[in-house]
């Protein structure tokens, strides 16, 4: 067998299937207030406008396919043991094919309850209104961990890196945390570090390794690099 590989995903790695990225020109934050829809205060404060921001997600998500970068990372899993950690809420890691995702940050296609947490497929169109499925409470809400909420998946995560030999970063500005920290975690334990994004992030002096340039290209080009890595 191959590497065992982390790799970290952000919205950059789906800007070119036509998603909103955050933190870029007139991304997602120039057009809302984080505190009004990625909030657990905002959403107690305004339901609708939350469900209304993920409504709308979910139905960019829905019309988005893979890109060239989403299908090579499903490539790299026929030749090497992968984790793909994201934090992107979307669906293209599966729609590409990926087995092995990890959405840290919740994911669109979900949808859980306030009152009892349980959880289930959301429908495309979340109102207010709508019943729990399974306690009936009108507490609804998108199954997204928002700030201050704790991210899922933290023990694989940490157990996935304690295991690997390479951690790649893909379009993430490096901004928000723990996500931001894998890095620092992964030269902690001696693992090669590698990034592709379009600018370089904020962590991008941990990384030993910076492709600057649009997921379509940098990441195809360092999937072949590794396949022929391997076979020499
Ligand atoms: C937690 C909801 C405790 C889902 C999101 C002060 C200091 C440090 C930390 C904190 C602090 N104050 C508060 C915190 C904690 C806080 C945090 O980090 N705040 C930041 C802003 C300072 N974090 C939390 O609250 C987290 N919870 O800490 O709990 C804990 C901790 C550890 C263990 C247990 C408990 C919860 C964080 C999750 C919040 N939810 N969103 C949604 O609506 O989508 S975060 C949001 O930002 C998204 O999830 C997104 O994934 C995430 C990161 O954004 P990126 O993916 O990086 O996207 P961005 O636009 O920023 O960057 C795009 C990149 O792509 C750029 O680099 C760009 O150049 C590049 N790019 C663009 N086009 C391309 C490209 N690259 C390649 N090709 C292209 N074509």
């Amino acid at each position: 067998m191959g590497e065992q590989i982390v790799i970290l995903t952000g919205a950059g790695i789906s800007a070119e299937s036509g998603l909103g990225t955050f933190r870029d020109e007139g991304g997602l934050w120039a057009q809302h207030r984080i505190e009004d829809v990625a909030t657990p205060e905002g959403f107690e404060r305004n339901p609708e406008l939350v469900l209304g921001f993920y409504n709308q997600r979910r139905a960019e998500a829905a019309a988005a396919t893979p890109n060239a970068a989403h299908v090579a990372l499903t490539a790299l899993e026929a030749k090497h043991e992968v984790l793909i950690v994201t934090q992107n809420v979307d669906g293209l890691h599966e729609a590409a094919g990926a087995q092995n995702v990890l959405h840290m940050h919740g994911s669109l296609a979900q949808a859980m309850c306030a009152a009892c947490a349980a959880r289930w497929e959301a429908p495309m169109v979340m109102q207010v209104s709508d019943p729990c499925p399974h306690c009936g409470a009108q507490a609804t809400r998108p199954d997204i961990v928002w700030f201050g909420e704790i991210p899922y998946g933290m023990e694989k995560i940490d157990a996935a890196l304690s295991k690997a030999t390479l951690f790649a970063a893909i379009g993430t500005s490096g901004n928000v945390y723990p996500a931001a920290g894998f890095v620092a975690e992964a030269r902690r334990l001696g693992l090669p570090t590698v990034e592709m994004n379009l600018e370089p992030s904020a962590g991008h002096s941990l990384f030993d390794d910076l492709r600057l340039g649009p997921a379509s290209e940098t990441v195809p080009a360092w999937v072949n690099e590794l396949a022929a890595k391997s076979t020499s």
